[in-house]
C-alpha cells in the first residue's frame, strides 16, 4: 500500500486559570466608571471621550464566549494595572511560551506513541513569539531532547494550519520523518483589556500535532492528510504596530496600535465568504462533496461566522457534532481554536471518515486541511 502523510497524535494543555464574562466585565467597567470620573471635566467638555461599559449578555450574543483561559491571572483585572502580570525568568530558566509548548507537545507525543527520538523536527508555530531568538521551537528541541532542527513562524490566526502544511510537505518531500508541531498561543500579553470592543476575546492555551508518515505510525486515531491548502490576502482590519523597532521610533509601547486591534465588523463580512469559498474550492479540488464531510473543526473566533460558513456551504445550520464549538470554554485562542476542536473530537470518527481543519484570520490567512480517519 501507498504511503501517506499522517496527524498521528494532538495535544491540548490547558491554563489552570480563567476569566469568566461576568469578571471581566466587572474589572473593565470599574475601570471605565473610574476612568470617566477621574476625566469627567474633559469628557464634559467634549475634549475627551467617555469609557462605554461592557457587558457579558452582549459578549455571549455577538461571540458565543462565556469565559477564557489565562495563563497568569493576576494584574488582569486590577482596574489600576489593567494587564497580567508574567514573572520575569532568567536565561537559564525555561521560557513562559516554551513551558506551554512543552506541556502540549508531551501530550501529543503520547497520543502518537511516539517518543522524542522518533521526532527531528520541532515547528513552533502561533501568533506571537515571546522573543525573537534564540526560537522558542530549538529552546523546546533542547528540552525535549530531540535531534533535528527547530524554527518558529507566525501567520496569527492561521499558525497551525500554515504550520501544519510546512510539516506535511517535509515529511513527503522526506527531509523529516517525525515533525512536532506547537502553537503555543500566549495571547493574552496582547489583550486590551480597556477596550471594551476587544477586552473579551482571547485567551490562552497550547496544542501541539505530531505529523508522520503512515509507516512508521504506531496511532489508534491517525488521520491521512488528503491534502493542504493556505491562501494570504493582504488586510489591516486585524493589526498589531508592536514590534522590534518600538523602541526606535520612539513610540508609546502601551498605545492603543501598538496591541491587537481590529475592525470586527468588517472581518466578520469579508473573512466569512472567503472562508467558505476556500474549504469549498479545496473539496472540489480533492472530488469531494460537502455532504461527505463527517466534521469541521473550524477556526473558534465567532460562533455566528462559524454558523454562517457552515451554513453557505451545507444549505443549513451545521449541528454541533458536525462542527463543533470550543470557543464558549476557550475563547478566541488564535491559531489553536480549530487544534483545540479536533484534539476534543476525533476520537469518535470511523476509518475513512473525512474532516477539514480550517483557520481563518489576521493577513488575511486562511488555511485548511482535508483528513480522512485510518
Ligand atoms: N459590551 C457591550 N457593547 C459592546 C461591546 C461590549 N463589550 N463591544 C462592542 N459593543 C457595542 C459596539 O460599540 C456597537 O455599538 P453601536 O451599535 O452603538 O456602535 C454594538 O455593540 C455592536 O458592535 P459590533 O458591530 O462591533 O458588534 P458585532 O456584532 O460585530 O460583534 C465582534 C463584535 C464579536 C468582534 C464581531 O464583529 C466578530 O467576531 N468579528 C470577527 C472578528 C474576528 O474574527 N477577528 C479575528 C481576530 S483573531 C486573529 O485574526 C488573530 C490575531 C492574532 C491574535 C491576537 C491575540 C491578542
Amino acid at each position: 500500500m501507498k504511503s501517506s502523510v499522517v496527524i498521528s497524535g494532538v495535544g491540548l494543555w490547558t491554563p489552570a486559570q480563567s476569566i469568566s464574562n461576568e469578571e471581566l466585565v466587572a474589572s473593565y467597567n470599574a475601570w471605565a466608571e473610574k476612568f470617566n470620573a477621574e476625566n469627567s471635566v474633559a469628557i464634559e467638555a467634549g475634549e475627551q471621550e467617555a469609557k462605554p461599559l461592557s457587558s457579558a449578555a452582549f459578549i455571549e450574543k455577538a461571540s458565543g464566549i462565556k469565559s477564557r483561559y489565562i495563563y497568569s491571572k493576576e494584574g488582569a483585572l486590577d482596574i489600576n494595572r489593567m494587564r497580567p502580570v508574567l514573572e520575569i525568568r532568567d536565561d537559564e530558566q525555561v521560557s513562559h511560551q516554551a513551558e506551554m509548548a512543552i506541556e502540549a507537545a508531551k501530550k501529543a507525543l503520547i497520543a502518537a506513541n511516539k517518543t522524542p527520538a522518533d521526532i527531528d523536527t520541532v515547528i513552533v508555530s502561533c501568533a506571537y513569539t515571546q522573543r525573537s531568538y534564540p526560537a522558542i521551537a530549538i529552546e523546546v528541541q533542547a528540552a525535549l531532547g530531540i535531534d533535528g532542527f527547530g524554527f518558529d513562524m507566525l501567520v496569527a490566526c492561521s499558525a497551525a494550519t500554515f504550520g501544519l502544511q510546512r510539516a506535511v510537505d517535509a515529511v513527503k518531500a522526506g527531509t523529516s520523518k517525525g515533525v512536532l508541531v506547537i502553537n503555543p498561543e500566549l495571547t493574552s500579553p496582547q489583550v486590551n483589556y480597556m477596550d471594551r470592543d476587544s477586552h473579551f476575546i482571547f485567551g490562552d492555551v497550547a496544542t501541539a500535532t505530531i505529523v508522520e508518515s503512515s509507516e512508521t505510525c504506531q496511532s489508534k486515531h491517525a488521520f491521512d492528510v488528503v491534502s493542504t491548502k493556505c491562501v494570504t490576502v493582504f488586510s489591516n482590519n486585524i493589526r498589531s504596530n508592536f514590534g522590534y523597532t518600538t523602541r526606535v521610533t520612539d513610540e508609546d509601547p502601551y498605545a492603543t496600535d501598538k496591541l491587537f486591534h481590529q475592525n470586527g465588523r468588517k472581518v466578520f463580512k469579508e473573512v466569512c465568504p472567503m472562508a467558505a469559498e476556500h474549504i469549498e474550492s479545496h473539496l472540489q479540488s480533492e472530488g469531494i462533496q460537502v455532504s461527505q464531510l463527517k466534521r469541521w473543526w473550524l477556526h473558534q473566533a465567532n460562533i455566528n461566522m462559524n454558523l454562517l460558513i457552515s451554513k453557505r456551504l451545507l444549505g443549513r445550520d451545521a449541528t454541533i457534532e458536525e462542527a463543533p464549538v470550543v470557543l464558549d470554554e476557550y475563547a478566541n485562542t488564535a491559531s489553536a481554536g480549530s487544534i483545540i476542536a479536533f484534539a476534543k473530537y476525533h476520537e469518535d470518527l470511523n476509518a475513512g471518515d473525512i474532516g477539514v481543519i480550517c483557520s481563518f484570520g489576521a493577513g488575511y490567512s486562511i488555511g485548511s486541511l482535508i483528513l480522512k480517519k485510518r
